[in-house]
């Protein structure tokens, strides 16, 4: 019963936390495949387009989480999040970002603002993540947004591995998001991690916060399988009916 264990302390939990990272989608067979240069074009923009709604649910997400936190001081930190994505002033933000990555894989706007390609795992998961995010105590949302503490090396494969491995990707428009998010992500963790340390106080709740790191990456794991099955073994839903 963790009810009765000692908390961890901070280093420790964080050390929890990390261990978590070998569940972390980059390990997905649909990510090695991209690393490695094995996935069709119609793969690629599989991934763009089914990825363009987790961009634009991001900023939903992180609204649900400011709309339960009466902190002014957590939600003058937490609004950067949702600007990073939808720009303000002469900022175009990430989801301009993304397009233009749909761009570049010869995706046209309109069929990614439609979804037109969304594939229903896909949307059920990130739905689920953006309900995740209105229903629990904000803490608890913010929490789960730390498996980005993994998230760097896998933008840093795609800006290291796409210009090689993709060669029919236009690089002058196409690379901008990644490389944005790199330096976002180690930010956007910082915050987090804090946030994270300092909330779950008891043995019991840290065991808690794993579970909750837990249905985040399940979240991007059961991304990579619903395009796996339909861009890989191309069986998309009802692909025989
Ligand atoms: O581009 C990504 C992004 O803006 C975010 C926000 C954060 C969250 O609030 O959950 N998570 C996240 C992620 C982004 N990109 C993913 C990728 O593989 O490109 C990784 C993903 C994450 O690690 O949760």
């Amino acid at each position: 019963m963790t009810a009765d264990l000692k908390p961890w302390s901070k280093e420790e939990f964080k050390e929890k936390l990390l261990e978590k990272g070998k569940f972390y989608h980059r390990n997905h067979e649909f990510h090695i495949m991209m690393n490695n240069g094995e996935l069709s074009k119609e793969a690629v923009q599989g991934w763009v387009a089914n990825r363009f709604y987790y961009q634009v649910a991001i900023p939903v997400k992180d609204a649900a989480i400011m709309s339960n936190c009466w902190d002014r001081e957590v939600r003058r930190h937490w609004i950067q999040r949702i600007i990073d994505h939808d720009g303000n002033g002469n900022d175009p933000g990430g989801i301009e970002a993304w397009l233009e990555l749909g761009d570049a894989v010869g995706l046209e706007r309109d069929d990614l603002w439609s979804h037109k390609h969304l594939l229903p795992g896909v949307k059920f998961a990130i739905d689920a993540y953006v309900n995740f995010a209105k229903q629990q105590p904000w803490q608890v949302a913010a929490s789960s947004s730390l498996t980005e503490l993994f998230a760097p090396t896998i933008h840093k494969d795609r800006i290291d591995n796409w210009p090689d491995k993709y060669p029919w990707i236009d690089q002058s428009k196409g690379y901008r998001y990644f490389s944005k998010r790199l330096t976002e992500a180690r930010r956007d963790v910082e915050r987090g991690l804090e946030i994270t340390l300092d909330y779950y106080k008891t043995r019991e709740q840290q065991e808690m916060m794993l579970n909750v790191l837990q249905f985040k990456l399940d979240v991007l794991w059961t991304m990579c399988d619903c395009m796996y099955l339909a861009y890989i073994v191309k069986k998309p839903p009802y692909h025989n009916v």
